[in-house]
Order: structure tokens, then C-alpha cells, then sequence
């Protein structure tokens, strides 16, 4: 008798990823998606809808990197970073509560990808710090960044060559004095205002 091979593939390419509990990415290591697409449990980690204190699909340690992924609905707390981080080529398709956020001091660099239908936030600063968005595209979004609202800590915001459309509220946002804001090279359509809250002589846009 010789073997039957079955020529179906155990799963199509496509099949998303149902992360059940935080995938934790170590300290300077990288995550590599390989393309594939992942989704929440939404009853171990969250929904995706506007509720706080749902968990991230991934956490990021310091100077870790994330790369080629794709966050599908739900999304529950997209990416939470402690500390610096790198997001490379990461598209999140319906972003949850919000897509990714800095939670202890460092600084992010957003390199490719783009985010879909978030209903308010994409990203979201909850310490100092700085975040560099590049060939980022963005649709259908409240705000691409809000510093924690009512917070003074310092941060440092860019977005250089992206494309950024249809925002109901602003591009770049926060309520402390002394962050900086600035947009280079980027194309809009359909948004309010490009900085909310920042001081005079802190936002640039060229
Ligand atoms: C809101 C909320 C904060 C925090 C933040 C977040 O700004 O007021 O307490 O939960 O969202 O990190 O999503
Ligand atoms: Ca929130
Ligand atoms: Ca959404
Ligand atoms: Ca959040």
C-alpha cells in the first residue's frame, strides 16, 4: 500500500490567527508576521469597540521590533510598547480601542503600513517620548496621534510622507505646552485640522 498525500493545505494562506492571550515580544528581539493576519479573542482580550482597558494582541519590550503584520477586527488594544519600539510594515485593517500605544518612555518609529476605521485614536502617547510616522497611510480615523488627554509630559511628533484621509478630528493632538508636531511631505484629504492643541511656534507643516 502506498501513502495517500492529500494535496489540501492544512489551512489557506489567508486563515487569520486568533490570538487568545498577549503575544509578548522580548526586549530588542523581532516579531516577524511573515504577512499573516491576526485577530483578538475578543472575550480574553477585547472586542476592538471604544471600551478602555482591553489587552494588546502584542507587547512590545524595549527596542523590540514588530514587523509585517496585519491587525484585523477585532483588535482589542492593537500594540502597546514599553519603551522604544519599531513597527514595520504593520496594517491595521479596523483598528479596536486604539491601534498601538506608548506606555513607558521611548520612541516609536512607524515605518509603512496604514490604519483603517478607527473610530477615534490610532496612536495613543501615555509617556514622554517621540513618534515618527513614515509611508504611513491612514483612512477613516478620528486622530492619527493624541498625546494622554490632559497630559504635560513632553512628546515629539512627525508624519513624513504619508497619506492621510477622511479624519473627523485632527492629525496630530495634544494638550501639553511643550510637545512639537511636525508634517512633511504628506498628502490630505478630507481633514479638519491638521494640529489641535499644540503652542504657537511648536507645529510645522511643509
Ligand atoms: C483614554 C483614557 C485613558 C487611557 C487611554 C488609552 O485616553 O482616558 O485613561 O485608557 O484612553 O490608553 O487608551
Ligand atoms: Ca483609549
Ligand atoms: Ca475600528
Ligand atoms: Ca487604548
Amino acid at each position: 500500500m502506498g501513502l495517500i498525500v492529500s494535496c489540501m493545505p492544512a489551512q489557506p494562506a489567508n486563515a487569520a490567527t486568533t490570538v487568545n492571550s498577549t503575544i509578548i515580544v522580548p526586549a530588542g528581539t523581532t516579531y516577524d508576521g511573515k504577512g499573516q493576519t491576526f485577530v483578538a479573542n475578543a472575550s480574553t482580550l477585547g472586542d476592538g469597540s471604544q471600551a478602555e482597558g482591553q489587552k494588546p494582541v502584542f507587547r512590545l519590550e524595549a527596542g523590540a521590533t514588530l514587523k509585517n503584520v496585519i491587525l484585523a477586527a477585532p483588535a482589542a488594544d492593537g500594540v502597546h510598547c514599553y519603551g522604544s519600539c519599531n513597527i514595520v510594515n504593520v496594517t491595521w485593517s479596523d483598528v479596536g480601542e486604539d491601534a498601538l500605544t506608548l506606555k513607558s518612555s521611548g520612541t516609536v518609529n512607524i515605518t509603512g503600513g496604514a490604519a483603517y476605521k478607527a473610530y477615534d485614536k490610532v496612536f495613543q502617547l501615555n509617556a514622554a517620548g517621540t513618534i515618527n510616522i513614515k509611508n504611513f497611510k491612514a483612512n477613516d480615523i478620528g486622530k492619527l496621534v493624541r498625546q494622554l488627554g490632559g497630559s504635560t509630559f513632553k512628546t515629539v511628533m512627525t508624519v513624513d510622507n504619508c497619506d492621510i484621509s477622511n479624519v473627523k478630528d485632527s492629525i496630530l493632538r495634544t494638550d501639553a505646552t511643550v510637545s512639537t508636531g511636525k508634517i512633511t511631505n504628506t498628502r490630505y484629504s478630507k481633514v479638519p485640522t491638521l494640529f489641535k492643541g499644540f503652542a504657537s511656534g511648536n507645529t510645522s507643516a511643509s
